[in-house]
């Protein structure tokens, strides 16, 4: 590969003439924007482990009364990215969210979409379009791009639960901002994963003949996924992923336009290495322990840990438990790198 000419090799003057023009030669910066064979990458295998964001979470609680904080979030900050940015991975935001009992976080809609993924408590509640759904441990709830949102809390202890938000990359985008409305009306209850999409394989007859819903389903209760992934793991060979995605269920497509979500289980004892993706991804662990090996960092986790897988990361995650089973969470921007149409996989090294 050619050696490109530098910065330092053009005469003062003549950078001087550039920059008074608002002008840079590609030249010098063009291997740093388009290296040769893998990306750069800033962002870092971080771990936070649930033992020392829950206490300080907590004492948010104390120190900031819900009003003050509307949302009472501690957010996972990728220190290769620049703590203040808020970016658990280029295009992934993560927050730890603290709701007590009684406490309401008021409505408001945005142009980021977020989604929640419960780590503790029960009560909790988001109301999503008019919508209640309930917030049990790994449930997954949806708010997209948009769509009304409130959350509150009618059981007894604190509820925590992650966000995750596309609020990165709408923020780079100049197109972040957020509008608050009053109390939404409830719509239904049940919420939809219990009605209209109870199983996957039906839904509702008239959605057949219009046009897909984007967002049909809200919710989607752990107890059923957990359930779903043991099912798989009885015909899965040993070595190989146990890996579901959460979709639409009227389109078989991603949920939501730039995150993705998926839930990974490893058996008792096992070890997987999946394939390396260009995805940047975040692993939260709902239940169990162990160990992941990313491009040589070993990260030791437990249960309700969350840790950062960079993009064309090499990974291997290994269950240290002999009798129980490991489930992770995953959000990546899998989505988004299909539809720009460079999404890839390689063979697991
Ligand atoms: O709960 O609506 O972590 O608007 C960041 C922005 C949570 C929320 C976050 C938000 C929310």
């Amino acid at each position: 590969m050619a050696e490109l000419g530098t910065l330092e090799e053009l005469p003062q003057d003549y950078r001087d003439d550039l920059t008074s023009h608002n002008l840079l030669p590609l030249w010098p910066n063009l291997r740093a924007k388009v290296p040769p064979g893998k990306p750069i990458r800033r962002s870092e295998p971080v771990l936070w482990r649930y033992d020392d964001v829950r206490p300080l979470l907590l004492k948010a609680g104390e120190l900031t009364p819900i009003e003050k904080a509307e949302r009472r979030v501690l957010a996972l900050a990728n220190p290769g990215l620049g703590l203040s940015n808020m970016m658990a991975t280029p295009s992934i935001y993560i927050g730890m969210q603290l709701i007590n009992p009684g406490e309401t976080a008021p409505n408001h809609k945005h142009t980021p979409s977020a989604i929640r993924c419960v780590v503790e408590g029960s009560g909790g509640f988001t109301t999503v379009q008019g919508e209640k759904c309930p917030m049990d441990k790994g449930d997954l709830i949806l708010t997209p791009s948009g769509m009304w949102h409130e959350h509150g809390h009618e059981g007894k202890g604190p509820v925590i639960w992650m966000d995750a938000l596309d609020l990165p990359l709408v923020y780079y985008l100049e197109a972040s901002y957020s509008v608050e409305g009053a109390s939404q009306p409830l719509r239904n209850a049940p919420d939809s994963s219990q009605t209209r999409y109870r199983r996957a394989g039906l839904v509702p007859y008239a959605s057949l003949g219009r046009a897909r819903a984007p967002y049909p389903l809200t919710r989607y209760p752990w107890v059923e996924v957990r359930e779903s992934l043991l099912a798989l793991a009885q015909d899965v060979p040993a070595g190989e992923p146990v890996w579901l995605a959460y979709v639409n269920p009227e389109t078989g497509l991603e949920c939501l336009p730039v995150l993705g979500f998926s839930a990974f289980m490893v058996r008792p004892g096992e070890t997987v290495r999946t394939a390396r993706r260009s995805c940047s991804a975040v692993v939260h662990v709902i239940e169990g322990e162990g160990e992941a090996d990313v491009d040589g960092t070993a990260l030791v986790f437990g249960e309700n840990d969350t840790f950062v897988l960079p993009t064309h990361a090499n990974v291997a995650v290994a269950n240290r438990s002999g009798k129980n089973p490991l489930f992770l969470f995953v959000v990546d921007d899998a989505p988004l790198q299909r539809k720009l149409g460079f999404y890839e996989e390689f063979p697991a090294v």
